[in-house]
């Protein structure tokens, strides 16, 4: 298998990770490593699909290049420390071997969550944009009334998250429709058993360099560099899954 239809294959599988919980760990379903040690099961870090200049104008290499290396990196190891820390509390036996199990437990949430959201971000953005097409358009004709009142939402979400967090385009299986989310810091005010499909990163580490405190100048440069297909084919994936 050529490597970009490996990405592509992992895209897809990351576009189900929320709700099937260890899937795409090294780009292997979990079922495949049931009998792995934990060590074994480790997450990743997957490489960016394309060189860190591949967004200029729009997003500037050096924070591409310090997104990816080092607080994406965080969060995997920040999510695999937080695994071991479980593992070996749960092997003591006591309850008084939990006794950091918020913490732990809010690790997993936050590091996982920062994983999830970093490795569908990059698969998100290609150099080009453009307009969404196909069933994707429709159901946000749909959803949303047009595509730029949709945009504008999305924008404004992405704007006036509460400090560090995302704006999030999201399957919502339930009710088989689209919904724009805040994520704040990477898990606070998420939905349940929706599937993300597009993302923008809004935290300070993904503009301040190019953008300063200009975050709605950063949204608005992001439209440009929105992977359309990337999300249609996300969005292709999570409408096959039932409430
Ligand atoms: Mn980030």
């Amino acid at each position: 298998m050529i490597e970009t239809d490996r990405r592509q294959l992992l895209g897809g599988l990351a576009a189900l990770a929320t709700v099937t919980g260890w899937i795409g760990l090294n780009g292997d379903p979990a079922v495949a490593q049931d009998a792995a040690p934990a060590a074994a099961r480790a997450y990743a870090l997957p490489p960016l699909p394309y060189p860190a200049d591949a967004l200029e104008p729009h997003i500037d290499a050096q924070t591409m290049t310090l997104h990816h290396d080092k607080h994406h990196a965080a969060y995997v190891d920040g999510l695999n420390a937080a695994l071991a820390g479980l593992e070996q509390a749960r092997a003591g036996g006591q309850p008084s071997d939990l006794a950091k199990i918020r913490d732990l437990t809010d690790a997993v949430a936050f590091n996982g969550s920062g994983h999830a959201l970093h490795s569908m971000f990059w698969a998100n953005m290609k150099k080009g944009g453009g307009e969404p097409k196909g069933d994707l358009a429709r159901l946000i004709g749909r959803d949303f009334g047009t595509f730029a009142a949709f945009q504008t939402h999305f924008s404004t979400a992405a704007v006036k998250v509460q400090g560090a967090g995302w704006a999030i385009l999201a399957w919502e299986p339930l009710s088989g429709r689209l919904v724009v989310l805040q994520a704040e810091k990477q898990q606070n005010a998420t939905l349940f058993g929706s599937v993300p499909l597009l993302a923008c990163d809004v935290w300070e580490h993904a503009y301040y360099l190019k953008y300063q405190n200009k975050r709605a100048d950063y949204v608005k440069a992001w439209w440009n560099v929105v992977n359309w297909d990337n999300v249609a084919e996300r969005l292709a994936a999570a409408m096959k899954l039932t409430a």
